[in-house]
């Protein structure tokens, strides 16, 4: 069948812009993410949508309608366009740029044969799919950041069920948080029935701030809430085996020696805690370990390294001095008087700290 000039632009236009988006996209999982699988799924979405439109209206014939020249959109831009947000600013970007592409070559496709039309409708679902499995895949890398403030029912009690106290310590400037129950002989306990309750509750409450939620010790609470990962201590389950359940979640590993921390990178954990780097009574059975430590790991090993262990205002200068760019806290929080101006003061000495660190 012959097609309008006018239509072959349109399609050439779009087939352009539905891959151009996708191949950003596999850029970030070939080269930032690493990931294989990924890359050559976005590849084959690339490579498949092109090889249905050359099929349906052959390659050659839409270069030759092309005339970007007197395209009177070309000098059309919106105020979105020029910012980015991060890698998941990227990724939303370029997969919507490509979806609608796709949804444009659906509608005229539809001009050659129903046929053409529905394997790229099936197509665009595929893209939909891979948007959310990249953008799944940059978190689980990158959202270990700044304070991570640790929930801890044995020292919160029933205050922990009070979503506006939660909520506003969180808007305050954390960004990670776990929560942590221990049942012990002789301490509060919670049964597993009223943690599912509060671990769904927390999840709600850090979507809506959208910062990671991290459940301590509970890879079977962790994935009943969707929650973003699980940190598991030495004497857990093993990286490998958490892994296995866990899929690509953040799996977070405690250490406290430069040995174990080696370690648990290449288990395949996806940050390390390091600690306690001072005396805490929230862990009191275990040695501070010191900031040389710390140094020592943020030298040699890449993933994120979050210290902890009796960190308040007073030593948050030093524990930074170590290069270490992530902070967890209990007490020094949960035990002030005004817990959202603690936080906001903490997190933004280490944003600071940071930021001096790019500049310098
Ligand atoms: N792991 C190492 S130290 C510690 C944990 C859970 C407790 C940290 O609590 P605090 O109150 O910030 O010292
Ligand atoms: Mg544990």
């Amino acid at each position: 069948m012959t097609v309008d000039k006018k239509i072959l632009r349109i399609i050439d236009a779009n087939l352009n812009r539905a891959s151009e988006g996708l191949r950003v996209v596999e850029e970030l999982a070939r080269f930032d993410l690493n990931d294989q699988e990924m890359s050559e799924r976005l590849k084959r979405v690339r490579h498949e949508i092109a090889g249905l439109i050359d099929t349906a209206f052959d390659s050659s014939l839409l270069i030759s309608a092309r005339d970007s020249h007197d395209d009177v959109g070309l000098d059309i831009h919106v105020e979105t366009e020029g910012c980015r947000t991060g890698r998941a600013g990227i990724i939303k970007a370029n997969m919507k740029r490509s979806q609608e592409a796709m949804r444009v070559l659906e509608e005229f496709g539809k001009l050659n044969d129903k046929e053409t039309g529905c394997r790229i409708k099936a197509l665009r679902y595929q893209v939909y799919e891979l948007e959310q499995i990249v953008l799944q895949a940059v978190g689980r890398n990158k959202n270990i950041c700044g304070l991570y403030l640790i929930l801890d029912y044995g020292l919160l009690g029933e205050k922990i069920w009070d979503r506006d106290y939660v909520k506003g310590i969180i808007a305050a400037g954390v960004g990670v948080i776990q929560l942590r129950v221990k049942n012990i002989q002789n301490t509060q306990n919670m049964p597993d029935s009223r943690l599912i309750i509060l671990a769904d509750m927390l999840r709600q409450i850090t979507d809506e701030a959208a910062i990671p939620l991290i459940i301590n010790d509970r890879i079977d609470i962790a994935l009943a809430t969707g929650a973003d990962g699980v940190h598991l201590g030495q004497d857990d389950l093993p990286i490998d085996v958490a892994r296995n359940l866990m899929g690509n979640k953040i799996i977070g590993i405690s250490t406290h020696s430069l040995a174990q921390a080696r370690q648990a990178a290449e288990d395949g954990a996806d940050y390390i805690g390091i600690g306690p780097v001072y005396s805490t009574t929230t862990k009191p059975d275990v040695n501070p370990i010191g900031c040389e430590i710390i140094h020592e790991i943020c030298k040699t090993i890449s993933l994120p390294i979050v210290a902890i262990g009796g960190i308040n205002e007073d030593n948050l200068a030093q524990v930074l001095e170590t290069g270490v760019q992530r902070i967890a806290v209990v007490s020094a929080v949960l035990k002030a008087s005004d817990p959202a101006a603690v936080v906001r003061r903490m997190a933004l000495h280490i944003l600071s700290q940071g930021q001096q660190k790019v500049t310098a």
